[in-house]
């Protein structure tokens, strides 16, 4: 048996005598015909789920309203999409409140990235209509940017696959959306943060895979599973580990790394995402576990483990026994810098407000008080991320992918383009960005209680920045 519900806090809801099966995510229904768009339909509206079986718990969630008998889910319906396609999204707002689309770790139109800063909020019961062509490929993840500490708390959000013309060979493959929530113990969500909650993003004493407690799922040794994975929740780290099996990252944020690497143990911070194959070995009868460590979010603060979040029930070898994992390449080409490319810091820090609440700031200013940043389109430009601060801040940008030079002087010894990046405690992170987009952008902590509390800033992508 797994154990289901963590109890971190205090009223945790009771854990359910056997876990459930696993469970995919369900896929929006695509309403165009044209194979080469895919156009769904969101309603955000008060919804219930059943987090843990049998405790009814209300939420905010997404419908896919295109589909008669589809139900608001925790996450979001799954939008799949491949390269080049036209994705048209209607939104419709049934909340009690405004609410905006961002679409993390796409490269879309400014109208289209839910800024709201730019365009505004979609008002309750108004609809809006989002249409950009697909030009990132991998696991994304859609949200609300609004109040977003509090409204994806609440559920709003889902992902998005994108698939490229190269993809690596599985013989299955599983989105797994990792999540925490904190659930009374009547199962309703608690949603007034603690001052902990603030430091740290709110966790929850609940841990959530595709919006269940841990559940078993059946994997057939010999087989190659590929892993999508992503970490949703507000504030906590995951530590993977799948029993002794190692993950094979073949890539992350923005699509295949140039060169796959072998990990026994991988760390997710708050909006980042992983694609990684795994082996499943073992006999008929046996259990794989995954399960999350404890993490070191530094100044003393931990994300407590281990826990599990999926048991893996070996069925019968599949008769070829000797399927072999062969790493995918991709050609990613390199930003150049030189001594001559421009350099910005960013220092991250915190402080007490005179109010007695914490204040969260990019080079001592909080948004949305801060003047943009302004810079040239088309530039390459190394940012040095700085965490003033003893503990993490996962670093986010819109717009444009990026790629990670080096942390706290150590290069980075894989390519690939990322969006989104762990910046240790009093540690330094350099990145290289061509912002190569026109509009005006953000970038941000991804632990919402921090960038709703001004770890945030605007970046003004300009012709000619004065
Ligand atoms: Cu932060």
């Amino acid at each position: 048996m797994v154990i289901a519900v963590v109890a971190i806090g205090c009223g945790a809801a009771e854990a359910p005598a056997e876990a459930r099966a696993w469970a995919p995510l369900v896929a929006a229904v695509d309403l165009d015909p044209d194979p080469n768009v895919v156009e769904v339909e969101l309603t955000a509206e008060v919804a219930t789920v059943e987090f843990v079986e049998g405790i009814v718990t209300e939420v905010w969630a997404y419908r896919d309203s295109g589909s008669a008998d589809a139900v608001a889910s925790v996450p979001g319906p799954l939008i799949e999409t491949a390269l080049g396609d036209r994705l048209v999204v209607h939104l419709r707002n049934a909340l009690p409140e405004g609410t905006t689309l961002h679409w993390h770790g796409l490269r879309v139109p400014e109208a289209m990235d839910g800024n709201p800063m730019n365009g505004g909020a979609v008002a309750a019961g108004e609809s809006t209509t989002v249409e950009f062509v697909v030009r990132d490929q991998g696991l994304h993840w859609y949200h609300s940017h609004l109040y977003a500490d509090e409204q994806i708390q609440r559920g709003l959000q889902g992902t998005l696959v994108v698939r490229g013309r190269e993809e690596p060979q599985a013989d299955l493959e599983r989105v797994l959306v990792l999540d925490d929530v904190e659930l009374g113990g009547d199962g309703a969500l608690a949603l007034e943060p603690s001052a902990e909650d603030l430091m740290l993003g709110r966790r929850g004493n609940t841990l959530l895979v595709n919006g269940r407690v841990p559940a078993t799922a059946a994997a057939r040794p010999g087989t190659i599973e590929r892993w999508r994975l992503v970490n949703t929740s507000n504030g906590r780290h995951f530590a993977l580990e799948l029993s002794d099996t190692p993950f094979l990252v073949v890539g992350w944020d923005n699509g295949l790394v140039a060169e796959p690497y072998t990990t026994q143990t991988l760390v997710i911070a708050p909006g980042e995402r992983y694609d990684v194959l795994v082996a499943i070995e073992g006999g008929a009868g046996e259990r794989l576990l995954l399960e999350t460590l404890e993490v070191a979010r530094g100044g003393g603060m931990v994300d407590p483990g281990p826990y599990t979040l999926l048991e893996l029930a070996l069925e019968d070898p599949v008769a070829d026994n000797g399927a072999v994992v062969v790493p995918p390449r991709r050609d990613v080409e390199r930003l150049e810098v030189d001594a001559d490319t421009m350099v910005r810091r960013f220092t991250l820090e915190h402080e007490t407000a005179a109010n007695g609440g914490t204040v969260f700031t990019i080079n001592g200013k909080r948004w949305p008080l801060a003047p943009p940043v302004h810079v040239e389109v088309g530039t390459t430009e190394i940012w040095e991320i700085a965490n003033d601060t003893d503990h993490d801040h996962p670093f986010h940008l819109h717009g444009f992918p990026f790629q990670v030079l080096d942390r706290d002087g150590v290069p980075e010894p894989t390519l690939g383009w990322k969006d989104t990046v762990r910046v240790a405690g009093q540690g330094l992170t350099r990145i290289a960005v061509r912002h190569d987009e026109l509009g005006m952008w953000m970038f941000h902590c991804t632990i919402p209680e921090h960038a709703e509390r001004g770890m945030m800033a605007d970046l003004h992508v300009m012709e000619d920045p004065q």
